[in-house]
């Protein structure tokens, strides 16, 4: 029986060759090479689909939604998807102090996505309770000081900017607010430093108004720096704070449109620092450029 069926397949194939196409035409031979299998930066996602081609990310993060992933994208804090960067310096146009004049670059980007990226910060102040949750910094404690840094970022000259919300007030405190510092020092045991935020005092009374730059010694706190207005310290409120500090000391403190410039006695490596004063408040990110 073996005979006939050898014989009948060997007339299939020869009536078939030249006739059907080739394994080649019909498969493609080797794997398919289409833009859709590749994946060269080896993440898992392929690269049609991935927000960082060539950078390595698992996770796709992608704080301001325009579409390019943390790890790639020149402003990572602001919806860019075009990526404009004018001095090609890879600091976008939308969020480089020099945006014409190349030198530029991202010192760090928190998007507080997972714990590790506070591993390292030391906490000071009574009652600190900061923690990495739905994609934000939260200080949860009721505290009347709650002080959070880095110390391996030599800040003094960096921009720095984190944006806000408010989550809620502890009105049992004088002082109630956030500030984004470029500056901390212990002890004494109140610190010394300045930032750049907003304030409200209220043994101002009723309709205080409300500070831009805050400073603070051993002994208390100093709004000597301009009203506020139209922003207020309270539940809801959401504000982006910009801190810097330029060759002269100067404080360049922005709180949304408004700017302020003040003196401080600034010293350098004391490293990024985020404060809360009386109210529960949540950071969005802090990204430092230099
Ligand atoms: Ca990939
Ligand atoms: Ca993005
Ligand atoms: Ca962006
Ligand atoms: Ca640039």
């Amino acid at each position: 029986m073996r005979a006939p069926v050898c014989l009948s397949l060997l007339a299939a194939c020869s009536f078939s060759h030249g006739s059907m196409p080739s394994d080649t035409q019909v498969d493609g031979g080797p794997p398919d090479m289409q833009p859709t299998d590749h994946d060269r930066d080896g993440d898992g996602v392929p690269d049609n689909s991935d927000n960082c081609p060539y950078v390595f990310n698992q996770d796709q993060a992608d704080e301001d939604g325009d579409g390019v992933g943390d790890v790639c994208d020149d402003c990572p804090h602001i919806s860019n998807a075009n990526q404009a960067d004018g001095d090609n310096d890879g600091v976008g146009d939308v969020c480089d102090p020099h945006p014409s004049a190349a030198g530029d670059h991202i010192l760090l980007f928190l998007p507080f996505n997972n714990g590790s990226e506070i591993a390292s910060w030391t906490q000071a102040g009574a009652s600190v309770d900061f923690v990495v949750t739905g994609g934000k910094l939260v200080q949860q404690g009721d505290s009347d000081l709650a002080i959070i840094w880095n110390n391996s970022l030599a800040a003094k000259r960096v921009w720095v900017t984190t944006h806000v919300t408010y989550v809620s007030i502890a009105t049992k405190y004088q002082f109630n607010g956030a500030a984004v510092m470029t500056e901390f020092q212990r002890p004494p045991s109140f610190g010394t430093g300045a930032g750049c935020g907003e304030m409200r005092d209220t043994m101002l009374g009723s309709g205080a108004p409300f500070y831009d730059v805050v400073t603070f010694d051993g002994s208390g706190y100093f709004n000597s720096s301009q009203p506020m207005s139209g922003a207020q310290v309270a539940v809801g409120h959401a504000q982006t704070y910009q801190a810097h500090a330029d060759s002269s000391d100067n404080m360049n403190c922005t709180v949304g449109s408004m700017q302020y410039a003040e003196f401080v006695d600034s010293e350098p490596g004391t490293g990024i620092n985020l404060a809360v004063w009386g109210a529960v408040a949540a950071f969005d990110y802090v990204i430092a450029i230099d």
